[in-house]
């Protein structure tokens, strides 16, 4: 049986095929720029799922909140509520997605019965870490004790994290992976027919893992080093291509949106002094446009 049929039949969830669709009865606690999260959100979108994003703050904290806490014992976005349901993990929700929700709706792992290509699509479910503050996690742990052993636990995460990543080496050392999982992934653009996705021609749970890998790099300013300037050409084009797909549009936050954050993340006297100055630049704009 496939795992994760046998972690919902554990927890007794139900195959849901006739909801009605005008009433929303799915819900995603999610940040717009945590990875996990982006990968579930294009899933639900390139589904045509009706749901409800309902934000969490990550940076300030908002995950370790007692409400939150008690939705997902480690403090990790995202998590799918249907109806009763509470759904958490990237890979189980899109899991759960596949499987269990609406089986009708357009598939993004179970595409083909080409062994071949399942394989491809299995081996490109890229995974991502993240790091924050070991510190502040084991002072919660003493404030929280039901989730105490979870949050120490992933201190010690996030501290062997930091490690990896302040020291140059082991640094290099995962550029140096992520170099190679995207010569795979050229080579298997090489393979493919004009106009298909990754793996075949449908898009597919591998392609919204790449495709928020590419945005995330790409973020990072590294897309000279790994695909920029004909270094591979095949990856290039997909991402422009994966741009240009809705549920990408959906999912990634928009200037304006990353301004807004910006904006909202200040401090309360900094947004006052912000927004005068917002209200003073646009309406200096406008006094431009009407002189010109
Ligand atoms: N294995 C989890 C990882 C989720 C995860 O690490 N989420 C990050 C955001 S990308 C998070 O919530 N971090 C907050 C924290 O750990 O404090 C998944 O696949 O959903």
């Amino acid at each position: 049986m496939h795992y994760i049929a046998k972690y919902f039949d554990k927890f007794a969830v139900t195959k849901t095929t006739n909801c009605n669709d005008n009433k929303v009865n799915v819900f995603l606690y999610c940040n717009y720029y945590s990875f996990y999260s982006q990968k579930v959100l294009m899933a639900l979108y390139e589904k045509g799922i009706n749901f409800e994003p309902i934000e969490v703050d990550i940076t300030k904290g908002e995950q370790y909140s007692s409400w939150f806490l008690k939705i997902n014992p480690r403090g990790e976005v995202p998590v799918l509520k249907v109806n009763n349901e509470t759904i958490p993990d990237s890979s189980r929700i899109l899991d759960y997605l596949e499987l269990y929700y609406k089986p009708e709706s357009p598939p993004l792992i179970n595409v083909t019965n080409d062994k071949q290509v399942l394989k491809n699509i299995n081996k490109f479910l890229l995974k991502s870490g993240d790091i924050g503050s070991s510190k502040y996690l084991r002072k919660l742990a003493e404030e929280n004790p039901a989730a105490k052993g979870i949050l120490l636990y992933k201190a010690d995460m996030q501290e062997r994290k930091r490690q990896i990543l302040s020291n140059q080496d082991e640094y290099l050392k995962i550029l140096n992976a992520v170099d190679h999982v995207l010569s795979e992934v050229e080579l298997l653009l090489q393979s493919q027919n004009q106009g298909n996705w990754l793996c075949c021609e449908t898009f597919t749970i591998a392609d919204i893992n790449l495709a928020i890998l590419l945005q995330r790099l790409w973020e990072l300013g590294l897309e000279n080093r790994f695909w920029a300037n004909g270094k591979r050409p095949l990856l290039e084009k997909y991402y422009k291509c994966v741009k240009q797909r809705n549920s990408f549009k959906q999912t990634i936050p928009s200037l304006p949106f990353h301004i807004k954050m910006i904006f909202l993340s200040q401090p309360v006297r900094y947004v006052g002094a912000a927004g005068a100055v917002t209200v003073g630049v646009v309406a200096l704009i406008y006094i431009l446009k009407k002189i010109v």
